[in-house]
């Protein structure tokens, strides 16, 4: 009897260990600000660094595909910022102008292919925008 419960248990344990393992591959990379202020106005610059938090290295070459810019962050995330990919020089960094119209912090919300990573990457990075 008791060897049948630490069976079913163990098996249980391992259902577990898999569909981390499956979910592990997108959870390994982050999105983070290179400067966490950024300028109110039109023309504003943003950027981020996409981070493999197994080597600690920036990941060149991922495909942003979709990003968002709200005032989430401030309870207004129906606030919307116009913004566009800028070219980047910096392996690893991706850039954007934004026309931010309101001082306040702003949710840069992205997805992501990453190169060797099946799954989606999201993240979402929290910009302060100042006068
Ligand atoms: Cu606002």
């Amino acid at each position: 009897m008791i060897g049948k419960y630490i069976r079913i248990a163990a098996l249980a344990g391992l259902a577990v260990a898999n569909a981390h393992a499956a979910f592990a591959g997108a959870a390994d990379y982050e999105f983070q600000p290179i400067s966490a202020e950024i300028k109110n106005g039109p023309g504003s610059e943003l950027a981020v660094r996409l981070l493999d938090k197994r080597s600690g290295k920036a990941v060149p070459g991922a495909i942003v595909f979709r990003t968002r810019l709200d005032m989430s962050p401030d309870s207004m995330g129906e606030m919307e910022a116009k913004h566009e990919a800028l070219p980047s020089s910096d392996p690893g960094v991706y850039r954007f102008q934004a026309n931010i119209t309101m001082a306040g912090r702003w949710a840069l919300k992205l997805q992501a292919k990453v190169p060797g990573e099946p799954e989606t990457v999201e993240g979402s990075v929290v910009l302060t925008a100042k006068d």
